[in-house]
């Protein structure tokens, strides 16, 4: 059969800074065609071709539509409802289409979702719609069954060894590369799926059912060294929900490449407590030069709360030995935590001025979908979300607290977010090359190009919405001395 599997794109998106291979859609793109069938990757995340030429050109007989994200659920709707009108049936998968089935199915242009992990589930939907079986046996799927949302069996986790290497002809390598930390052509890889973690603002655990599954070093390093050799890559930044969850595997990881002599730099996201002083240090002999720590808060109650595990010992100690190895560090807190008072936030404040950390990510905790609290505070009433998943997509998660259950005022938890930002913003970083530049340049360079890359509607759009962030992260920093003074907002200590 021949599948078109589509990355729908995130409103407003133009090729930008934040992009990424469709890796999820190249595995099964890969996938099937190992097993006899004939795909195509439409990537709507990149200047492309119009929906139109290329289901003329393809003609395919099926269309999967990736939806990871609420950002894209416009495009994802307008795409099937277009292929639906062609009579093709369509499949949705990602995290998003997983735990809102029901909201994805009510949109009427969906015809099957597969749930979790969507290799072997596509490859068995092909033979549903080729009515070689019922949908009732396939395992992993959701689907409308006498207008009632059906889902069969969960279906098992795959052995990632026993995937195929990823072909990378599906896409072209080079429109996805990025300029960050100092490399000119970085690129995403996977390294591993899920976290045995069971923290209650995350999809992780509904999505990869708090397991952990490292994918074969070899094909890692297949793509990577595919990737050097054809196309010039020179950093990699792991696509991994925590990197390495021992010394062991870091160990393994480091000594393979250096086995085969490769110079590329490297980073991701990991915990707090696997490495120390010792560890960076060879790290960063290896190639490691940028490391982002969910951090999440400085109250041992909050921690609680939320259900993460990590000792707050380690935390200073942990960004000093990363600041000593020459490791470029991003310190991911969460403000607005369920009966948060004042001492809970200054103690988040506190801990975040007095880490040696390059850059801040401040979020606002929120119900996202999929995640324990999005359940929790549906089931006690203080959470009503919109059946429809348009009105969904447009609510705030993650940049405000939705909903606001902190005894901090909201207005006081945007000039504490805002604050990080700035702080972000002017800090002088030291890239993989050793140079000192200001985040400010780039995140100036980096606008500028993703403004001018859209065509000229997306270029007032987008310049109209940097220049309105940036006047209101300035004056929630600058204009409220009163707020600052109450959180003792000044410089780091
Ligand atoms: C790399 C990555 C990105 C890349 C883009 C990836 C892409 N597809 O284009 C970049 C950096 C651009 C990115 C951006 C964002 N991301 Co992101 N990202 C990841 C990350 C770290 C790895 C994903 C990956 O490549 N995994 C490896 C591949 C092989 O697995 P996979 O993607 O899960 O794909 C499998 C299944 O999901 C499924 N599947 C996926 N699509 C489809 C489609 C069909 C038809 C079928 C059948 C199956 C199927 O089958 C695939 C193969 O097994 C995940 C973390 C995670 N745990 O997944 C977060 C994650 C997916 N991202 C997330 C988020 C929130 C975002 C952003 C909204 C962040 C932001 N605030 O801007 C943006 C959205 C951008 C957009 N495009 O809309 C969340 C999504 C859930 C949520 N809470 O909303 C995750 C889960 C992180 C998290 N724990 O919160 N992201």
């Amino acid at each position: 059969m021949k599948i078109l599997l589509v990355n729908a794109a995130p409103t407003f998106y133009t090729n930008s800074f934040t992009t990424s291979a469709p890796l999820g859609l190249m595995s099964i793109a890969t996938y099937c065609q190992q097993h006899g069938h004939t795909v195509q990757i439409h990537d709507r995340t990149i200047k492309h071709a119009s929906l139109k030429k290329v289901l003329r050109d393809f003609s395919p007989d099926v269309v999967g539509v990736s939806y990871f994200a609420l950002k894209q659920t416009k495009d994802a709707i307008k795409v099937s409802a277009f292929c639906k009108k062609k009579g093709l049936p369509v499949i949705w998968g990602g995290q998003m289409a997983t735990v809102l089935n029901e909201e994805v199915l009510a949109t009427g242009v969906v015809d099957y979702i597969s749930m979790g992990e969507g290799e072997a589930t596509t490859l068995e939907l092909l033979d549903v719609i080729s009515g070689k079986k019922a949908p009732e046996t396939v395992n992993g799927l959701a689907f409308l069954k006498d207008g009632k949302v059906h889902i069969t069996k969960h279906r098992d986790f795959l052995d990632l060894a026993e995937l195929p290497l990823l072909d990378w002809s599906f896409i072209r390598p080079e429109l996805y590369f990025q300029s960050s930390f100092g490399c000119d052509k970085m690129m995403y890889v996977y390294i591993s799926k899920g976290c045995p973690g069971h923290c209650t603002f995350c999809i992780n655990p509904p999505f990869h059912r708090s397991t952990y599954r490292k994918r074969p070093l070899e094909h890692v390093f297949a793509d990577i060294e595919f990737l050097m050799k054809n196309h010039g890559l020179d950093g990699v930044y792991f696509a991994a929900d925590v990197l390495f969850l021992s010394k062991k595997e870091m160990h393994e990881f480091c000594e393979e490449r250096k086995r085969r002599g490769l110079t590329f730099f490297w980073g991701g996201q990991t915990k707090i407590g696997i490495f120390d002083e010792e560890d960076f240090a060879y790290m960063h002999a290896n190639g490691c030069r940028w490391l982002f720590f969910g951090v999440e808060t400085g109250s041992p109650e909050m921690l609680k709360k939320v259900k993460k595990s990590m000792n707050l010992d380690l935390v200073e100690e942990t960004f000093a030995a990363c600041a000593e190895a020459g490791i470029v560090t991003i310190a991911s807190f969460i403000v607005s935590f369920p009966d948060e008072t004042y001492d809970d936030i200054m103690k988040t404040i506190n801990l975040a001025l007095s880490l040696k950390s390059t850059m801040y990510n401040f979020n606002c905790l929120s119900a996202c979908p999929g995640a324990e609290i999005w359940d929790t505070t549906r089931a006690d009433g203080s959470f009503s979300p919109p059946k429809s998943l348009l009105k969904l997509a447009k609510i705030p998660f993650i940049d405000e607290p939705v909903p606001h259950l902190s005894n901090i005022p909201k207005k006081d938890i945007i000039i504490i977010r805002d604050y990080f930002q700035w702080l972000s913003f002017t800090s002088p970083q030291t890239s993989a090359d050793g140079k000192k530049t200001l985040f400010a340049k780039k995140a100036i360079i980096d606008t500028i190009k993703l403004i001018f890359s859209g065509g000229p509607i997306k270029f007032f759009v987008l310049a109209f919405s940097a220049a309105i962030k940036f006047l209101s992260v300035f004056s929630n920093v600058h204009f409220h001395p009163k707020t600052r003074k109450k959180y003792n907002l000044y410089k780091k200590r």
